[in-house]
């Protein structure tokens, strides 16, 4: 009894179904005889979602180009938005709707949602920062657009072997992605190689090489409740047909006729391609160039269109129209590309360029690990862009002299300062260097991290340009990271609210407070949580073969694998854990706290320390999983709800993406963030644990010095070294001061008798052994932070027994997470980086 319609005229179930039905049919990608979730998903429901989405996005463009504010642009060479239908209705406010329409149809919402592929075109918390801060950009109805690559595959796609990490292509494109519209008339063309030419004038033409086009892809970013729509414009590589050559296409050279043609194709093939070979690198500069050059053409087309409505456009009005962003310095050639547009093409002089350029680019830091910041070859960037080699050239040159005559004082500190050195045997650009030259404002993303900046990195610039640094501690979006990935808190939360205002105004959690004792609300916290534990261990079990025990503490800790976040410490922590257990009689192990310890994230292709962590956790999970003294595991069961005799399982999470963070962060209980002091630059996830009633387990470092000043220093349990000590210890390190404890060298000989197999683990046991070099001499402190990491380990177990204890400081942490919304990072972005202000669709 439901007839297709091509437009739902009104929010009614029965007339969303009607749209759905008519997508299905008219609109169909399957044939059209079966309607299963897939092409529930993909035929109709999608595309029905997306008509709406497609309605207020040229409404939002429309509006953008009338009054023509000052826009943001913000570039960067990752995004992880995850999938797109929850967020979607969600923001739409249409999620009841849609979930009655479908079961008209005779199919769940929630089977439907699950057939969508993650866009994961990013790595790890950068990539997630971007996507958080376009929902919010949309929901404080910013002029606000995301720039980007459109990869044909991501990253990799993690699966765990029993050789560990095996990483496979992630095809999220498969079968296409019907949120993202092809904009056919929005093509730029991109040169690379080539030289440069002196015309008679005297200015410089960048000529020859190959040219290669940029084609638009535009994903709609709707915010929460608001009719402004707001886009991520990401680019895909294309040779033009004219590039086909039909001679020798017809002579049988199929491979050199469509030469320029898999070029393209390699541009957008996949994130970070493996930078090992000359090639490699040349491809990833490739890539940067790609971005940064389509969104300037595309960014200064749009500033003309709309200037020109008003006569003829002023170039002096450009930095006030126009706000770029970079994410990193992974954009940096942003700079010299736009004073080459500037100078070159529209014929501006090097002052008037310059004072354009510095006055519209803000750049972003968002780590100081030495092997993370971005040092091009000038051979290489001479060959594949002389045009901005030149002006990167000029630019440092300019720096130089500027500073030799303001401040010879810092005579010696030049070669750190300036752009090129000239010492080196192998000459290199120095990327942040440019950055903070040629950029109005530097800003580090969590105040410890930008106090680091400060003091250490940019020290000698802060004596030079005082007020050019500043802190935006990080936030996340509460939309998908409690709303919707945990309704059941979410509809708590307003109830003992009485708004639901909480989540775009996340600072009126802090009203939860005072009902943190009580018992009605720790009732109904605990089922919540207890539900989500539930869904939890069923996706475990379904991804792992291994059923965990609900009634344990869910333990967690999830992120790229990388030693300086101390995966190791983890897990060195578990395998002590596990020895004491299996040494206790049955009557003390009786009262333990039982855990269930997931350890999840991807390991970078080459990083051999890294995989190899990856297969000790993995291993230890088998060994400890079976172990009849420490698990109930034949009555183990989700069906056995007791399980008295499950005290201790291990198990990897594989492929970690944004999808499995909302499954297991809702679900978790303890979360841990244990870097050493002052390297992780803020950590974004910690803050996603916090707000759903997790507590941390955590070093004093990025944002989690501030979670812990807003959420209570009893509510969270601190331990290890304090970035201020670091440099010290690592010095008696080298002085052969250190002394390990004795817990501490116990797990690792556990490791060494062979209790988790045959594998070799003397090259990662020996990176904590030793006194001095990077990667050895335990450069990351594990040996040291080792005893206080268990002892706040045991003060857990404790409080964990206490139930309204840990409750209490579940609900506190919540109530404490107000500060970490991206809605508040991003506005302090608008108003303290950008200066732009709200434009809202009428
Ligand atoms: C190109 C290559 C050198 C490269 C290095 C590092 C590419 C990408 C990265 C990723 C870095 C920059 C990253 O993701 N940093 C993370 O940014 C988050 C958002 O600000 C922080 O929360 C997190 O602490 C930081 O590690």
């Amino acid at each position: 009894d439901v007839s297709p319609i091509a437009q739902p005229l009104s929010e009614d179930p029965t007339d969303i179904a009607s749209n759905i039905k008519y997508h299905a049919q008219y609109t169909p990608h399957f044939s059209p005889f079966k309607f299963e979730p897939l092409q529930a998903y993909y035929a109709a429901t999608a595309d029905s979602v997306r008509d709406l989405l497609i309605k207020q996005w040229n409404d939002t463009y429309l509006h953008y180009d009338k009054v023509n504010p000052k826009q943001t642009y913000y570039l960067s060479m990752e995004y992880l938005q995850g999938r797109a239908l929850t967020n979607a209705i969600g923001n739409l406010d249409i999620h009841n709707a849609y979930a009655d329409a479908l079961n008209k149809l005779g199919q769940q919402l929630e089977e439907v949602v699950e057939q969508e592929k993650d866009a994961a075109l990013g790595n790890g918390g950068l990539g997630r920062l971007a996507s958080c801060f376009l929902d919010s950009m949309a929901t404080l109805n910013l002029p606000a657009w995301g720039y980007g690559l459109r990869y044909r595959y991501g990253l990799f796609k993690q699966l765990i072997t029993k050789a560990g990490q095996e990483e496979v292509p992630e095809d999220w494109l498969e079968k296409f992605s019907p949120w993202e519209i092809v904009r056919h008339d929005i093509v730029f063309p991109i040169r690379f190689f080539g030289h440069v030419e002196v015309l008679p004038s005297g200015s410089r033409k960048w000529v020859g090489g190959e040219v290669l086009q940029a084609l638009a892809y535009d994903v709609p970013i709707p915010g929460y409740r608001t009719k402004n729509t707001n886009s991520l414009r990401l680019w895909e590589a294309k040779a033009s047909s004219e590039d086909f050559n039909l001679f020798l296409f017809n002579d049988g050279q199929y491979d050199a006729a469509a030469q320029l043609h898999s070029r393209a194709q390699q541009i957008c093939a996949v994130l970070y391609p493996g930078d090992a070979t000359e090639n490699g690198k040349l491809l990833r500069l490739k890539q940067q160039f790609f971005l940064c050059s389509a969104s300037l053409q595309d960014i200064i087309a749009r500033f003309k269109e709309r200037e020109d409505g008003k006569g003829s456009h002023q170039w002096s009005e450009f930095p006030k129209k126009v706000a770029i962003q970079l994410n990193d310095t992974h954009p940096t050639l942003t700079i010299p590309e736009l004073m080459r547009l500037l100078m070159d093409d529209e014929g501006l002089g090097w002052d008037e360029s310059w004072n354009i350029t510095t006055r519209t680019i803000a750049y972003t830091n968002h780590t100081v690990l030495p092997e993370a910041l971005e040092k091009w070859s000038q051979a290489v960037m001479w060959k594949l862009l002389p045009r901005h080699m030149e002006i990167i050239e000029e630019i440092d040159k300019r720096f130089v002299a500027t500073i030799m005559s303001e401040r010879p004082d810092l005579e010696n500190k030049m070669p750190s300062m300036r752009i090129l050195d000239h010492n080196a045997t192998k000459p290199v650009v120095h990327m942040a260097n440019l950055c903070v030259v040629s950029s109005h404002t530097v800003n580090g993303v969590a105040q410890l991290h930008s106090d680091i900046l400060k003091a250490e990195l940019f020290a000698d610039y802060v004596s030079v340009w005082p007020t050019k640094f500043q802190n935006k501690t990080n936030g996340i979006t509460p939309r998908r990271w409690i709303r919707f990935c945990s309704p059941e808190l979410s509809h708590i939360i307003t109830k003992w609210l009485k708004t639901d205002q909480w989540v775009t105004n996340l600072e009126l959690l802090a009203n939860l407070r005072e009902f943190a004792d009580n018992s009605e609300l720790h009732a109904e916290w605990e089922s919540a949580k207890m539900a989500n534990k539930q869904r939890l261990a069923q996706y475990i079990l379904h991804v792992t073969g291994v059923s965990i025990n609900p009634n344990s503490l869910f333990d967690i800790q999830v992120k790229r694998i990388h030693e300086y976040k101390r995966q190791l410490l983890n897990i060195l922590g578990v395998i002590y854990r596990y020895k004491k257990l299996k040494g206790m009689s049955p009557e003390e192990r009786k009262n333990t706290t039982p855990r269930t310890v997931m350890i999840g994230g991807k390991a970078f292709a080459t990083y051999t320390n890294a995989k190899r962590i990856v297969k000790l956790v993995t291993d230890v999970g088998d060994v400890v999983n079976s172990d009849p003294d420490v698990n109930d595991y034949l009555k183990n069961s989700l069906q056995n709800p007791s399980q008295s005799g499950t005290k201790c399982q291990v198990v990897f999470v594989p492929n970690y993406n944004v999808s499995v963070a909302e499954m297991l962060i809702p679900g978790s209980e303890l979360s841990q963030h244990i870097s050493t002091a002052g390297m992780e630059a803020s950590g974004t996830s910690n803050m996603k644990f916090a707000l759903n009633g997790c507590l941390i387990i955590g070093t004093l470092d990025g944002a989690n010095v501030e979670i812990r000043e807003e959420i209570g220093e009893d509510n969270f349990f601190l331990f290890g070294a304090t970035a201020d000590e670091v440099p010290q210890l690592r010095k008696d390190r080298e002085n052969g001061l250190f002394k390990p404890d004795p817990r501490f060298e116990e797990a690792i000989q556990f490791i060494r008798s062979g209790a988790f197999g045959t594998y070799d683990y003397n090259p990662l046991l020996e990176s904590l052994e030793g006194n001095s070099g990077y990667g050895r001499g335990d450069y990351f402190l594990v040996g040291h932070d080792f005893p206080s990491y268990m002892d706040a380990q045991a003060r857990i177990d404790e409080a964990y027994k206490d139930r309204k204890r840990w409750i209490k400081m579940s609900i506190l942490s919540t109530s404490g997470s107000g500060k970490f919304s991206s809605d508040r990072t991003i506005s302090q972005y608008a108003k303290e980086i950008w200066n732009i202000a709200e434009c809202r669709v009428p």
